[in-house]
């Protein structure tokens, strides 16, 4: 295996496109011939987490087992994409720690709150705003931003740059420029 592994980590609000962008992701890097693998909080959730909830001491343990697992594939040089809304900076960074410098690619989803909830996937907002889901993240819950990550993905409004191809586009560039692929 030719190649250098590291994890690419996907933050942001329910509904910000991080699966959507995982996704696109994976195929790009499949396509330029990479190895990866992809974990998403959502899938982890009914698997290897189905023990937690989303209480904050269970989100941080969601992130922990993720960050340890992320860490594994990118030993032995995996490209690790790991989607989870992650909303605590303080675990973000303690995922970044478990790597060598530059091996954490942090991306932030920014997509407004709004954008996110006029999306609604899965009715989830909706549930939440009339508090049938209680500790919703962006609703009754926080989410921390990351500050000084390695990725922005920002939500313009102009369906071409936002396009998960090319948002899978703007993380390939990175990953090009510091020599991941
Ligand atoms: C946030 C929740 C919640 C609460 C269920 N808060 O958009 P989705 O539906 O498909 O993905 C969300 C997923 C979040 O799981 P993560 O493992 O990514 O979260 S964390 O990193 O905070 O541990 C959402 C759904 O689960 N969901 N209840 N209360 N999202």
């Amino acid at each position: 295996l030719q190649q250098k592994g590291c994890v690419v980590w996907i933050t942001g609000l329910s509904g910000s496109g991080k699966s959507t962008v995982a996704c696109a992701l994976s195929k790009a890097l499949f396509e330029r011939g990479k190895l990866t693998y992809t974990l998403d909080g959502d899938n982890v959730r009914h698997g290897l987490n189905r023990d937690l909830t989303f209480k904050t001491e269970d989100r941080t343990e969601n992130i922990r087992r993720i960050g340890e697992v992320a860490k594994l594939f990118a030993d032995v040089g995996v490209i690790c994409i790991a989607s989870l809304i992650s909303p605590y900076r303080r675990d973000r960074d303690a995922c970044r720690s478990l790597l060598p410098e530059g091996d954490f690619v942090e991306v932030f989803m920014d997509v407004p709150l709004h954008v996110c909830e006029s999306r609604d996937p899965k009715g989830l907002y909706k549930l939440a705003r009339a508090g049938k889901i209680k500790g919703f993240t962006g609703i009754d819950d926080p989410y921390e931003a990351p500050v000084n990550c390695e990725v922005v993905l920002k939500y313009t409004g102009d369906d071409d740059s936002c396009s998960p191809r090319q948002m899978a586009e703007n993380i390939i560039s990175y990953l090009q420029n510091k020599g991941y692929l």
